[in-house]
């Protein structure tokens, strides 16, 4: 009988859940079930329905019984930085803010009283985004202090699901580092850094690694799903799933996450926490088997899905793509400029700046399109040279992996404005990260090498020169 592997990846525009199993020596992935996800306003702040989110979950789990493919292992990723906060009898207290809310305007500031930029960035190694978790608690102590008192856990989304799946809490590690709160020499908490900023450190749980079991399915879940399965933790960022799955084993090679953001960048033994990383903005993540992830956030494919949601023609991308590619305008906007983080238009806020920097102003779906996706790889080609500084590299391929490696135009003008080879796939490396992490812990294979060789000759690649 076939043995399974789930894979639950839930992105900031998606959730799917993907069946994977090795068939004579390959891995064979299956999506069973597919669900929207988005940042909700609810009164003015935008939150993440973790209930609705968990009863999908549960949807694609009873999916699986319906086909009769019961997985032995699941594993549970989604994107980083926020959290539940729960009380002494498991209640989440207050909203799920989603990262792209306001309230962590000037938390930056506050965070600053009491250790400078630059001192953060010597011990945790993570780049300011002023949506990562420590200004996010920042603004709870601001404005709900309580809820920081009543704390007992902060659990990151997916281990909160996980949670509710086995009655287990877990901190997975390549998330918790998310957070900024992680000291990347020792893999732990920065309890000085946490008890400074008046965090309650009561409520940090220790980090576990991907790979660590974290329990089966309690009575109740087992009821309604119709089986039980052993939930494992795969790396539960989901870059950090994504760039497990970048298919080959080189260790010169640099890669694009390519989603809702674009993670560009490479993988690293040792976290980099100098100065001139500081200053282009690099950050190291905390991956599996101790490989940093040194790379930069790029504002990515955010800005595509945006302004497709505003055009008034029902376009796919690749319909988009087709007609972009059409158009001759030359403006090119800075992808990573605080307007296109959370703008009401985003078409808007591209006119704007092509306007304000007296490039020609895009008007049609095809101008509009070209100008974001033109941004988007002449931003690569900056980054790459950023990384060729650093590091004292040169790298011939860029590795692009997730969705967005499907569109040929952006691949097309990646390797146009990086001078590089581009490989394209796999598209569901998040799916397929989670996946070898499970495999594993399973003994699948041996180590992170034989599972890139065997991604490598799975999942479909395509070569842009
Ligand atoms: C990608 C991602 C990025 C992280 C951003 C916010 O989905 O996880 O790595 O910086 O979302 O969590």
């Amino acid at each position: 009988m076939e043995k399974y592997y789930l894979a639950v990846d839930i992105g900031a525009s998606s959730g799917r859940h993907m069946l994977a199993s090795m068939v004579d020596g390959r891995m064979e992935l299956e999506e069973i079930y597919r669900f929207p996800n988005g940042m909700d306003n609810v009164d003015g702040t935008l939150c993440w329905d973790v209930k609705r989110l968990f009863a999908e979950i549960k949807n694609g789990l009873k999916k699986c019984k319906e086909l009769g493919k019961i997985p032995s292992f699941m594993g549970i990723d989604t994107w980083a930085v926020d959290y539940v906060l729960l009380d002494q009898k498991d209640r989440v207290l207050g909203n799920t803010v989603g990262y792209r809310d306001s309230r962590t305007g000037g938390m930056d500031d506050k965070v600053y009283e009491t250790i400078s930029l630059s001192a953060l960035y010597a011990r945790t190694g993570i780049q300011k985004q002023i949506f990562n978790t420590i200004y996010q608690l920042m603004a709870v102590k601001q404005s709900h202090p309580e809820y920081l008192e009543q704390a007992r856990s902060i659990l990151m989304i997916p281990d909160y699901f996980d949670f509710l799946l086995t009655g287990v809490k877990k901190m997975e590690y390549t998330n918790a580092t998310s957070t900024q709160l992680v000291d990347p020499k020792t893999n732990d908490w920065d309890y000085e850094l946490i008890d400074m900023l008046g965090y309650n450190s009561k409520m940090f749980l220790p980090v576990s690694m991907p790979g660590t079991v974290v329990g089966n399915f309690t009575k109740e879940i087992q009821e309604e799903v119709g089986f039980d399965c052993t939930v494992v933790l795969p790396a539960t960022h989901d870059t950090g799933s994504a760039v497990l799955a970048v298919p080959t084993n080189d260790d010169n090679a640099i890669y694009i996450s390519s989603g809702t953001w674009s993670l560009m960048g490479i993988e690293r033994k040792e976290a980099d926490c100098s100065m001139a990383s500081m200053q282009a903005n690099f950050t190291n993540e905390g991956g599996y088997d101790h490989r940093f992830r040194f790379l930069k956030n790029i504002m990515g494919l955010w800005m595509i899905q945006s302004v497709k949601k505003e055009f008034e023609e029902d376009l796919s991308f690749a319909e988009i793509c087709e007609r972009a590619s059409k158009e001759k305008i030359a403006s090119i906007v800075d992808c990573n400029d605080d307007c296109f983080f959370a703008p009401k238009s985003m078409i808007k806020a591209v006119q704007d700046y092509c306007s304000n920097t007296n490039q020609q102003v895009p008007e049609t779906v095809g101008e509009i399109s070209a100008v974001v996706y033109n941004s988007l790889a002449y931003c690569y080609g900056e980054t790459v040279k950023e990384i060729e500084a650093i590091t004292g590299n040169t790298y011939d391929t860029i590795y692009v992996v997730g969705g967005g490696a499907n569109a040929g135009y952006l691949n097309e003008l990646t390797a146009k404005y990086t001078g590089k080879k581009v490989s394209a796939g796999p598209t569901e490396a998040t799916a397929i990260g989670n996946i070898a992490v499970q495999m594993l812990q399973d003994g699948v294979f041996a180590d992170l090498p034989a599972a890139r060789t065997c991604i490598g000759t799975s999942f479909d690649i395509k070569y842009y020169e």
